[in-house]
């Protein structure tokens, strides 16, 4: 198996802890997005998306990290990252997905480029774009988590889950970009619960082999 990830990839970060969590052995292959890597035509052989991350495994190429974490928890069931109830499962799924489909596409690279260049805004405008979407995102997300009252000492009950695989990554962004967290105490406690577990903290970005400053 190989994964093909960037160590400040927030979705390549999710796949990782998804990996290191079941202790699936695998190779990485490092692809640098600000060398543009990701849109070169060796990677885009492997995904023509040109996005990370990807899973190469028995002579298929996996895209898009929920799907890949997925595949992952149905090839190798344990632990899970999935509850076996359907509606807990569409409750970790609608976690995973607040973060995957509503926070994190609207500050993604391409589209900090896109906003930058079109409206041609300096770094301050670029982050206040990015703290925006953070607020929204979190507040949705903060409230979702309290309302549904599934947490325990991670997003679903005290069993870690593909949400917290989403989660994590996205609180790391957050940091980065210096947003004010304080608002959200139940992320951030579900966070730092995570944190103690060795499959995110030896997978979080700046303990990666390609991690640069
Ligand atoms: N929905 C995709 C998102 C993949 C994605 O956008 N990856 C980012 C890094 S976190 C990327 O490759 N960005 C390159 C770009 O925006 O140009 C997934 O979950 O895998």
């Amino acid at each position: 198996m190989k994964l093909y990830t960037f160590f400040r990839s927030s979705a390549s970060y999710r796949v990782r802890i998804a990996l290191a969590y079941k202790g699936i052995a695998h190779e990485a292959a490092y692809v640098s997005l600000p060398k543009a890597e990701h849109q070169a035509d060796a990677f885009r052989a492997v995904n023509a998306q040109g996005l990370v991350p990807a899973l190469a495994d028995g002579g298929h190429t996996l895209i898009q990290s929920l799907a890949i974490i997925e595949y992952l928890d149905e090839r190798h069931p344990l632990p899970p990252l999935l509850p076996e109830d359907p509606v807990e499962r569409a409750y970790v799924r609608a976690v995973a997905q607040i973060v995957a489909c509503e926070i994190h596409p609207l500050n993604n690279l391409r589209t900090l480029k896109y906003v930058k260049r079109s409206y041609e805004l300096d770094d301050d405008g670029v982050n206040a774009w990015y703290r925006h979407w953070i607020a929204a995102g979190f507040a949705m997300l903060e409230d979702y988590l309290v309302r549904a009252r599934r947490h325990g000492r991670y997003c679903h009950g005290d069993a870690v889950s593909m949400a917290d695989c989403c989660l994590v990554p996205q609180v790391f962004n957050a940091q980065r970009y210096a947003c004010d967290v304080s608002p959200y105490p139940t992320i951030m406690r579900i966070f730092a619960e995570c944190m103690k577990l060795d499959a995110f903290d030896a997978t979080q970005p700046m303990r990666q082999p390609d991690a640069t400053n």
